[in-house]
């Protein structure tokens, strides 16, 4: 079974984007696409000779092969070994996990999160690096640059590896583990979290739904919720990992998780309600009959951290992405502890993990997470949840009004509008940037602006500089739009529309937050002219 060195050429493309290269699964099928791929990952890296990798995935179409295909491309690499998830699943926190624990060099993740999978829908592929997080930008970069200089790729022609059952195998010398997927992350999450609290919350009669949307948290709830905690059978729905999630749109929001948020609006809702995505590091929460809107939920979970054991301590810092909502702001200054403001993507939270400025991390795209390990996860924001419910024994209502009524109400939403022409999303953002200069003092539909800037972020750990990451326009009184294009669509652009606005008004916190933001939302579509440019002023998603 010798290794084969293949010559190959550049494909135009691989640039991975606001979390790895995502492209249609036919795209990655296609000839040498993958290969070259994780050629340039290696290459980029100092090349695989002697190092441990993770590797796993959300279950997608095409996961399967794609597995198979790494494993002998390590192999031919002289990598020493990999630890992959049976079935070549693992969710991407526990992928982060597993690096960590096992002190791993990097770890491959096959996922393309939130987007759909089947044959017609989309895949992805993403590096990690020894902290368990994602590559940042400065590797990312240096593997896009090998994808463009690429003449070969080394694979071993040995036969597939059986990933059916745990145990070690071997390939071309080098180690392969198969490991249980859910087992060592179900025990970090007992050792963060009061379990005992919670089972008896559980025995007390709360009920939950959580809906695992056909992927890869299905096997991880039911362990943690169903066995470990002793909720019901059948509180995870949608529990099995399928290749094409079932024809879902594995996107944990009040759009796409239609079923969980009809159950949560109903008569008969269950006290909390949760869903995750595709590859299991998002998170939606839902109370009874009532959504909570992912920039409260970190608001919320940094306010209440310290009532579960993993957090005692108190908190470092706090961080969040430029869009995500103040609201944990406010929080971070009533504890006394810095907030950091990063650009859209986890990549940019691991330097801030790793140095202890920050221990909560959250961005308004419904995804949580801290320092136990360098994803954002799902899981962990629903148990942090069903923690902090099971010491304060009140409703997620009560909770919320509480926070609001300490700290006002950061009125909050996202406007998606996607699949639109790229050039026509283009020649919108750059007219607007053009205009930025020019807009403080202007009033538009009765806001006048204060300042307007092109969002540029200088890492405090590296001093490396991010710029370009969306444009922010601030109104007197506070209220602000930021505008960005998506870097995980694959199809077209997409164009996201973040919109907010504090009320301190405690008799004002029970408003519609499209009201509440009415006259930002009508500014945001005078000052960038969204109308005009992509002919459309309804957005398809709005969280
Ligand atoms: C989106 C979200 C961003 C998130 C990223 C990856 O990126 O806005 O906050 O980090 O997805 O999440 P973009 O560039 O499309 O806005 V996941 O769960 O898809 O890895
Ligand atoms: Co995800």
């Amino acid at each position: 079974m010798p290794a084969v060195t293949h010559p190959t050429q550049p494909i135009t493309g691989q640039k991975p984007g606001t979390s790895g290269l995502r492209k249609k699964t036919q795209i990655f099928m296609g000839k040498h696409y993958l290969q070259n791929f994780v050629q340039a990952i290696f290459d980029a890296i100092g090349g695989a000779r002697g190092k441990t990798f993770v590797l796993g995935g959300d279950g997608r179409y095409f996961t399967d092969r794609a597995a198979q295909t790494i494993l002998k491309m390590a192999a031919a690499n002289g990598a020493a070994k990999v630890i992959v998830g049976q079935g070549a699943l693992l969710s991407t926190p526990a992928a982060s996990h597993l690096i960590r624990q096992r002190g791993a060099d990097g770890g491959i993740i096959l996922s393309a999160s939130h987007n759909p999978g089947g044959p017609a829908a989309d895949f992805g592929v993403k590096y990690n690096i020894a902290n368990g997080g994602p590559a940042p930008e400065t590797v990312t970069e240096a593997i896009h640059a090998r994808t463009r200089a690429i003449t070969r790729y080394h694979i071993s022609d040995g036969p597939n590896v059986d990933l059916s059952a745990p145990g070690t195998k071997v390939l071309e010398g080098m180690r392969i583990e198969v490991v249980d997927p859910v087992s060592d992350y179900a025990d970090l999450m007992e050792n963060l979290f009061d379990f005992e609290a919670i089972r008896g919350l559980v025995a007390g009669g709360f009920r939950m739904r959580f809906d695992a949307m056909n992927a890869v948290t299905g096997p991880y709830a039911r362990e943690i919720l169903e066995r470990r905690l002793g909720m019901a059978e059948g509180t995870v729905t949608h529990a099995t990992p399928l290749p094409d999630f079932g024809g879902l749109h594995p996107d944990p929001n009040p759009t796409w998780a239609s079923a969980l948020m009809d159950e949560m609006m109903g008569e008969d809702a269950p006290d909390f309600g949760a869903a995750s995505d595709g590859d299991g590091d998002r998170n939606m929460v839902l109370g009874r009959g009532l959504y909570v809107s992912p920039s409260d939920s970190l608001a919320v979970l940094a306010a209440n951290a310290h009532l579960a054991p993993g957090y005692r301590a108190g908190l470092k810092g706090v961080a969040r992405s430029m869009p995500t909502s103040a609201a944990v702001d406010l929080v971070a200054r009533d504890l006394g502890v810095a907030t950091h403001e990063t650009p859209t993507g986890w990549k940019f939270f691991g330097n801030l993990l790793d140095a202890g400025h920050a221990t909560i991390c959250g961005e308004e795209s419904f995804g949580t997470g801290s320092d136990h390990v360098r994803e954002k996860d799902g899981l962990w924001a629903v148990l942090l949840w069903l923690n902090i419910l099971a010491v304060r024994g009140e409703g997620v209502d009560e909770i919320l009004a509480a926070h609001w009524a300490r700290y006002g109400r950061n009125y909050y939403s996202r406007h998606d509008f996607e699949a639109i022409p790229t050039e026509d999303a283009q020649q919108m953002m750059s007219e607007l940037h053009a205009d930025l200069p020019t807009l403080p003092g202007t009033e538009v539909e009765g806001l006048r602006v204060i300042e307007a800037d092109d969002f540029a972020y200088t890492d405090p750990v590296d001093g490396s500089v991010s710029r370009g990451q969306g444009v922010r326009i601030l109104f007197e009184g506070g209220a602000r739009m930021v505008l960005r294009l998506s870097g995980t669509g694959t199809e077209g652009a997409t164009l996201r529309l973040y919109l907010e606005r504090h009320e301190p008004d405690p008799a004002r916190h029970g408003l519609d937050p499209q009201e509440a933001l009415a006259p930002v939302i009508r500014a945001a579509h005078d000052l960038a002219a969204i109308r005009h440019h992509i002919g459309r002023d309804q957005p398809n998603v709005i969280t």
